[in-house]
């Protein structure tokens, strides 16, 4: 067992397997103490009820949410202003070991918490302008498993499904954004929670 400070959460590094044509990595354990992790996060978020507006209406979004960012680094994501979070101790401590196991200066990370199988994502790409035309984002599964549905960007028929597990990793490489759209489906019969940690790296303007 190491005591290293720098794989407080990180399962030791393994070979990803490779999808959509090399735009998607999936590490399906990239998490040792998984649990550990969710409980913690579960309790050390503070989880906000956010709302989008549709024909001059707003609507609560189904999930809870968190944007945990460096100072000044606000968001706009689905019509919403996301004022930055500081830093938790354990989120801070994840994104360090991150950015040292990728090689990436990622500075903010969008929290996600799916009560139970009622809570869902809409089909979209993450391809604000705010985060570069050659985004790379890291997605970490805590908790229940969910699918993670594709479809490339233009058509409306689903190409595939990916059951995403308790402590797994998506690394979605620059152009992924670009050629492929993705949702979290509901899933009526699920009552268990998820979390889902997206970590960015939002350019400078
Ligand atoms: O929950 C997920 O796996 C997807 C999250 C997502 O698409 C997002 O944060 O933009």
């Amino acid at each position: 067992m190491t005591n290293n400070r720098a794989s407080a959460w990180l399962a030791p590094a393994s070979r990803p397997q490779t999808l959509l044509d090399g735009d998607l990595d999936f590490y399906p354990h990239a998490i040792h103490q998984p649990e550990r992790l969710f409980r913690q996060l579960l309790d050390e978020i503070p989880w906000q009820q956010g709302s989008i507006s549709l024909y001059g209406k707003r609507h609560p979004i189904p999930r809870l949410q968190c944007w945990m960012a460096d100072p000044g680094l606000d968001y706009r994501y689905s019509g919403e202003n996301l004022t930055a979070t500081a830093w938790t101790s354990t989120l801070a401590q994840l994104r360090a070991e991150l950015n040292q196991r990728f090689d990436l200066r990622l500075n903010s990370v969008l929290c996600n918490l799916y009560r139970d199988g009622n809570d869902s994502m809409g089909w979209h790409a993450d391809n604000e302008p705010e985060l570069g035309p050659r985004a790379r984002i890291l997605s970490l599964t805590l908790g229940s498993e969910r699918d993670f549905a594709l479809r490339r960007s233009g058509e409306s028929r689903q190409a595939g499904l990916l059951a995403l597990p308790d402590g797994s990793l998506l690394d979605m490489k620059p152009g992924m954004q670009q050629r492929w759209q993705h949702a979290v489906p509901k899933r009526k019969r699920l009552t268990g929670a998820r979390i889902n940690l997206t970590f960015r790296c939002i350019l400078p303007v």
